[in-house]
């Protein structure tokens, strides 16, 4: 068990907007894949070879493929406790958002209402020539599903070399503005410009936590580290909370 700051306990107490910024490592315990680290699937993989466009262009069926083995993953997946524990505390505080990079959906099966998605959701698809959206389960019994217009479908996720959902980031940059307490919570946070909310929030004046198995680059920027697994430290930070108030 890990030792949770009391300072911390009443820093939360006395906050009102809290921020989960989040990556792969959140649902790591729900048995996904990470991309880096120790069991990242990128030990294995480049990631340029599957997250960009030019590789989908190249080769559609292997993207694909990739990306249908991890939807299958996800959907036979349930939210963790560390999913849950975030958004429990929305029982406590009217403004709690979660920043994510995951496409997962977790956090909304989970139960969290304000949620931006940075790099897309796997649940969407769309378009590459007219952008139609296609959010049913594609048919891939004739090969790559196309568009009526011709154009091939892909997964509505934000590969590298492209640009972010801009109100998605907009809503994570306004939310990391206002935070008074931002967690960061099982990223690597080396991916840009997701990263850079970090020190949007930082320097905005929010108190830093991080979450994570492993030291990070931002590291040196939280305040409070907790060094375990996303789960069990947001459900010890949860019960000490609950704890000093009674609850
Ligand atoms: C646990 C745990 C447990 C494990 N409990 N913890 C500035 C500087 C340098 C480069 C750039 C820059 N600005 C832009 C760039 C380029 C690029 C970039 O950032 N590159 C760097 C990697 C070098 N960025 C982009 O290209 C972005 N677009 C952009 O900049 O557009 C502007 C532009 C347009 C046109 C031309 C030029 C510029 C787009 C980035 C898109 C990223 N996409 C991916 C794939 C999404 C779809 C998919 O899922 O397939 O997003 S890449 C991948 O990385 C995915 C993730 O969301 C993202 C972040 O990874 P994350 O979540 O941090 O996971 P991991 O695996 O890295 O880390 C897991 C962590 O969990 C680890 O720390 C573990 O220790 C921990 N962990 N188990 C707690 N149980
Ligand atoms: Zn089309």
């Amino acid at each position: 068990m890990i030792k949770i700051d009391r300072e911390l306990i009443e820093t939360l107490r006395k906050s009102e907007s809290i921020v989960f910024f989040t990556g792969a490592g959140v649902s790591a315990e729900s048995g996904i894949p990470t991309f880096r680290g120790k069991d990242g699937i990128w030990n294995k993989l480049k990631p340029e070879e599957v997250a960009n466009f030019d590789a989908f262009i190249k080769n559609p069926e292997m993207v694909w493929e990739w990306y249908n083995h991890r939807k299958k993953i996800i959907q036979e997946s349930r939210p963790n406790q560390a999913h849950l524990s975030i958004a429990e505390l929305q029982n406590y505080f009217s403004d709690v958002a979660v920043v994510t990079q995951n496409i997962d959906n977790l956090h909304k099966r989970a139960g969290s209402e304000k949620i931006f998605e940075l790099h897309g959701n796997i649940e969407r698809n769309f378009c590459i020539q007219c952008k139609k959206f296609f959010n049913e389960e594609l048919d891939f019994s004739n090969g790559i599903p196309k568009c009526d217009c011709g154009g091939l479908i892909r997964p509505d996720v934000v590969w590298f070399g492209e640009y972010l959902p801009e109100e998605q980031f907009k809503g994570g940059e306004k939310a990391a503005m206002n935070s008074d307490l931002f967690f960061v919570v099982g990223t690597s946070a080396v991916v840009y410009p997701a990263a850079e909310l970090i020190y949007t929030a930082k320097f905005s004046g929010a108190t830093i936590v991080e979450i994570n198995i492993e030291e990070t680059e931002i590291s040196s920027m939280a305040k409070y580290s907790y060094f375990g697994k996303a789960g069990d430290i947001l459900m010890e930070i949860l019960g000490e909370f609950k704890l000093s108030k009674n609850l």
